[in-house]
């Protein structure tokens, strides 16, 4: 499959500064080469730069980085439409703020294809803020609040013209939510299956109807996947941890199964923070995983270095 990698270092749609590393990062740990072993074509556009910044000002006195924001939402709506056309996009994060440019852009090819968008949101967090509702300021909070069409960003981020349906929207590892997501997710139909679904029936068992859903709607299915999705014992390099994430076989099964399906047309992978990583060992892991995502099967795996202990 033809796929294109898309730098995409915003970083300040988080509280901390650190992810406008991560598509370096990301690359350096191997990606493109770990794609091209499994057969795959890989372009690399490099990294993108915002639209130039306009005077936006909100009401709402948390918000920081507003305009800069929203010159990174704008560049990657294009970019996500552009690129979607003949590859599968890999946009390479950077900050959740990201994907309410993605998606939108995303949106946009699937209805030119006459195909509805799908998203899968791998995450501790809903990312269902608004700009009125946003506590921290942190617009990494609200990307899934404004694809889906929430009211409150009008006359601040672009004018929404590809919405996504919110019973298109399925969640998975969530176990971070504010109260004024948890109001606002009760008035929609997004599938939200928290870590403790997870651990009663299993990854499988609720990401498979989700599968069936997509497929049988003919659907393009899009993959946002936040670091901290993971269990911050083998995912330290994000700065929103919250314990008690996805285990290494939970996020592999996954993306295993994601593969067989045949559906995802594309794919953020965002929040990597390499500041607050241990010798790459995050970045390592979110190639891997998309290595799996792409179709490398659990007995191709490389074998560990045995020999790196005392013999
Ligand atoms: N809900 C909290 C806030 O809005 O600040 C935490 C958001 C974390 C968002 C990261 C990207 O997933
Ligand atoms: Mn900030
Ligand atoms: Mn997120
Ligand atoms: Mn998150």
């Amino acid at each position: 499959m033809k796929c294109t990698l898309i730098g995409a270092p915003v970083q300040i749609g988080a509280g901390r500064l650190g992810c406008e590393m991560g598509p370096s990062a990301l690359r350096i740990a191997g990606l493109a080469s770990m794609l091209t072993e499994l057969g795959h074509e890989v372009g690399d556009i490099g990294n993108v730069a915002p639209t130039p910044l306009k005077p936006l000002l909100h009401p709402n006195p948390a918000i920081h980085h507003l305009p800069e924001t929203v010159g990174w939402i704008e560049v990657l709506e294009q970019a996500a439409y552009r690129e979607s056309e003949a590859a599968m996009p890999i946009f390479l994060g950077g900050d959740h703020a990201l994907s309410a440019g993605t998606v939108p852009g995303l949106a946009r090819r699937a209805k030119e294809l006459g195909r509805p968008l799908f998203v899968l949101w791998l995450d501790a967090h809903t990312d269902f803020h608004t700009l009125d509702t946003t506590q921290s300021g942190n617009l990494h909070g609200t990307p899934v609040a404004y694809f889906t069409g929430r009211s409150g960003f009008q006359g601040y981020y672009p004018k929404l013209t590809h919405a996504v349906d919110p019973a298109n929207v399925a969640m998975i590892g969530i176990r971070s939510v504010d109260p004024a997501e948890r109001a606002a997710l009760r008035e929609t139909g997004i599938t939200v299956h928290d870590m403790r679904m997870i651990d009663e029936h299993g990854v499988g068992v609720l990401l498979r109807p989700f599968l069936e859903k997509v497929k049988a709607a003919n659907g393009l299915l899009h993959v946002s996947f936040d670091v901290d999705f993971l269990d911050p014992s083998i995912a330290p390099a994000v700065g929103t941890t919250v314990p008690g994430g996805a285990t290494f076989r939970e996020a592999h099964l996954v993306m295993e199964m994601l593969h067989d399906s045949g559906l995802v047309s594309s794919l953020d992978l965002v929040e990597l923070n390499p500041f607050l990583d241990e010798r790459g060992r995050t970045a390592m892991l979110m190639a891997d995983l998309t290595a799996s995502l792409m179709g490398r099967q659990v007995m191709d795996r490389p074998t560990p270095d045995y020999a790196g202990g005392i013999v």
